[in-house]
């Protein structure tokens, strides 16, 4: 017996015969009924094809809403890998307009009021972006840096600088440019920078002093304390061992070597995190009983795990603090949030768990993809996948696609949003956290999502930091698209390492700097992994 639908149609066909007269009306009645015949496995069929052709855009856009089409459809979406890369070479030529018309030599560009900041007044944002040109291939623009670099740069400057800031900017990025380049001119100066930071090691303890002046060659602590930031001395150490390499002399490699020598042994880690402030007089650590993977503790976890692949994986006792480390993170400062139970990493203070999390953390799912890339436990691979979807959620949960510089989780039952922005949080920085890790993570897995992801953020931070007259900008408020607040001023790591990390994300070419063959700095500057032999 036929279904009732099957005879509503016969008795349909039967009272067609002779009776429509207007064609129009005739043809839709006939292809319903032609519809009504098939089977329901056909019209599935039909139908996913018509979807297939809609989102391929075969049929015409306006039928359906982009950004809908874009949330249901992600796969269908991609743009070719060579329209993203000069997308990002874009970005860059934009930002360089801005820095060169308005701050050309200083150290940052203040986009929107046409001119520059001065921190150590020795250039940083062009020497940070001189490996950046040459990876994307802007040769005119390298070109013009170089220039600035072999008649302007001098460091024999009576100048404070920053010990660690101007190690990974300065020292790190004229060590990488000169690996890519094979230029001297870029060794020269490295060396010269280096031995220059030196004084900063002359302390009872020998961990440094946080500040240098590069032409007295005196250190000094910050004025209010003989303390130094734990993540500061621990994150020279790639850049002061590749000198000691390049150069042949040790004391560089040694300087650095001491001071985690000393942190290794230190009393005051819980489960291998370690706390923030570390004395320069006695070499013991303060502020005790706070543990962070953000501000002030960051990069010495990030550093444990490259300076182990950078030393050709035989350093042991690097590698044991930083899977104690990792183990620490799981113990004491991972959770879930409410209500979609994002992984996240907070914060311990005297026992007490804050649901805080730095976008600085957002550093670790490309750590640990790295690790378990060199054969650290797989489940290091898990744990990245799922901190790398809680850092994608900053951004994509706020009103700007942009991420706070600090979010909040919540845990209460109940609660109907993840992430919490307190005003004071709600900055941005252009920082290049999240960027980094989705560059390591699509590297290592191949899963387009990743690079998809890096894509939205990249056009918000065109739709809400790009200046028209050139550069780009921190804002103030990631939550109001109507007004970001610019704070005018375009920090050299946007160029150094934001922009960088976007176009080696896009890159399909796995050799394009190899993570077997490099390992980057903590502000994105590659240095060769050492041959075994050495
Ligand atoms: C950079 O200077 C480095 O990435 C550092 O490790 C952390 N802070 C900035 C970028 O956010």
């Amino acid at each position: 017996m036929l279904p009732p639908s099957r005879r509503d149609f016969v008795s349909l066909t039967l009272s067609e015969s002779g009776s429509y007269t207007d064609s129009k009306q005739w043809h839709r009645q006939s292809c319903w009924r032609k519809w009504k015949q098939l089977s329901r496995l056909q019209r599935s069929l039909i139908l996913f094809t018509l979807m297939l052709l809609l989102v391929c855009g075969i049929l015409p856009n306006c039928l359906v809403e982009k950004k809908k089409m874009r949330q249901l459809f992600p796969v269908f979406l991609f743009l070719s890998a060579e329209s993203r890369l000069e997308a990002v070479r874009e970005a860059f030529r934009h930002a360089w307009k801005g820095y060169k018309n308005f701050a050309w030599g200083h150290d940052e560009l203040k986009p929107i009021s046409k001119s520059h900041g001065e921190w150590f007044g020795l250039g940083l944002t062009l020497i940070d972006a001189l490996d950046t040109m040459w990876i994307l291939g802007l040769k005119e623009e390298f070109a013009e840096a170089r220039e600035w670099v072999a008649r302007a740069l001098s460091f024999d400057k009576n100048v404070d600088v920053n010990l660690f800031e101007s190690t990974i900017r300065i020292l790190g990025g004229l060590l990488s440019t000169y690996h890519l380049t094979g230029d001297s001119l870029f060794l020269e100066k490295a060396k010269d920078i280096g031995s220059r930071l030196m004084p900063a090691f002359n302390t009872a303890s020998k961990i440094p002093y946080s500040d240098v002046n590069i032409g007295k060659g005196t250190a000094h602590p910050p004025q209010w304390t003989s303390d130094s930031t734990v993540a500061e001395v621990t994150s020279i150490q790639l850049e002061f061992r590749e000198l000691s390499r390049l150069t042949g002399d040790p004391k560089y490699k040694l300087a650095v070597m001491e001071v985690m020598k000393q942190v290794h042994k230190l009393d005051g880690k819980q489960d291998g995190l370690v706390p923030m402030f570390i004395n320069t007089n006695n070499g013991l650590f303060t502020h005790q009983g706070i543990y962070t993977l953000g501000a002030r503790a960051d990069s010495y976890y990030e550093y444990l795990l490259k300076q182990w692949i950078q030393g050709g994986k035989a350093e042991n006792e690097l590698l044991d603090d930083y899977l104690l480390a990792v183990e620490g993170v799981k113990k004491n400062l991972l959770k879930k949030s409410t209500p979609s139970g994002l992984t996240f990493v907070g914060e311990l203070s005297h026992g007490y768990f804050s649901p805080k999390m730095d976008h600085l953390v957002c550093f670790l799912p490309g750590t640990l993809a790295l690790g378990a890339h060199f054969g650290l436990p797989a489940d290091h691979m898990e744990l990245a996948k799922q901190l790398m979807e809680t850092c994608y959620q900053m951004y994509a949960q706020m009103e700007t696609g942009l991420s706070p510089e600090i979010a909040h989780f919540n845990m209460h039952e109940g609660s109907t949003q993840d992430v919490e922005v307190k005003i004071a949080d709600r900055h941005n920085l252009l920082r290049p956290e999240t960027v980094e890790s989705l560059f390591y993570m699509y590297r290592f897995t191949k899963d387009k999502k990743y690079q998809q992801w890096g894509w939205e953020i990249l056009q918000n931070f065109n739709k809400y930091t790009r200046v028209p007259t050139g550069g780009y900008t921190s804002i103030n408020n990631v939550r109001d698209p109507a007004n970001p607040n610019p704070r005018d001023k375009m920090e050299s790591f946007f160029l150094g390492e934001t922009l960088k990390y976007f176009y080696l994300l896009f890159s399909n070419d796995p050799n394009h700097i190899s993570l077997d063959k490099y390992i980057f700095n903590t502000e994105a500057h590659p240095l060769p992994i050492w041959p075994q032999s050495e």
